[in-house]
């Protein structure tokens, strides 16, 4: 094999061990497409004091409740090649008292079909600082039968994260909002073959060795 066409191979090799990629919202330039109830809440995103970079900042007024925010179409539609991965985000209270912690951090996902399955992230208060909350992405951890969790994963319609701790005002960051699949050892097997491809070229090619 010549030395292009071997790092050509290789290249793909990896390329398709990490096709399948998860998806995620860092936050680092903009709002990337989440919304929220305008009638609840005002988001706006923050430049820095993220986890880091940039983060998305949600807060009610005194009187406001449904701190809810909902994600862009990425996170939605057929979902099932992530069925048994990880739902994983990072939250941090900035201001509020804290009253009500019961459902903030609760994730819910709605289907198409109006099924919904939720999972409270965050239990017990919130933290002033910024910390990381996941939960496998399986039926039982959702509180859903099997066959609700595949018919609501196979075309997610809305999903939403609570971000309220109390009717006074209050605020919180959210970042790294992730969804990943379950890691597979074949991927890891590829890309071992992959790398271990380029570096046995690399070094028939003298690559590797000093002179
Ligand atoms: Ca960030």
């Amino acid at each position: 094999m010549r030395f292009p066409q071997a790092i050509f191979g290789g290249v793909l090799l990896i390329a398709a061990t990490f096709s399948h990629a998860a998806l995620v919202s860092t936050f680092e330039t903009g709002l990337e497409g989440w919304t929220w109830d305008a009638g609840g809440a005002t988001v706006t995103h923050s430049i820095s004091g993220g986890n880091p970079g940039g983060f998305l900042h949600i807060e009610d007024s005194a009187t406001g409740i449904g701190m809810f925010v909902y994600a862009p179409d990425k996170f939605l539609g057929n979902q099932t090649s992530n069925d048994g991965g990880t739902l994983a985000m990072d939250v941090r209270l900035l201001a509020g008292p804290i009253i009500d912690v019961e459902s903030y951090g609760t994730v819910q996902l709605t289907g198409s079909n109006g099924l919904t399955a939720s999972r409270d992230l965050i239990v017990g208060p919130p933290s002033a600082a910024w910390s990381t909350f996941a939960a496998p992405l399986i039926a039982a951890e959702w509180g859903v039968s099997q066959a609700t969790w595949t018919s609501i994963l196979s075309d997610i319609s809305r999903l939403s994260v609570e971000l309220e701790v109390g009717s006074n005002l209050d605020a919180s960051g959210l970042d790294n909002f992730s969804i990943s699949p379950i890691p597979e050892p074949s991927r890891y097997l590829l890309f071992a073959f992959g790398i271990g491809t380029l570096l046995m070229v690399a070094k028939r090619r003298g690559l590797l060795t000093r002179q």
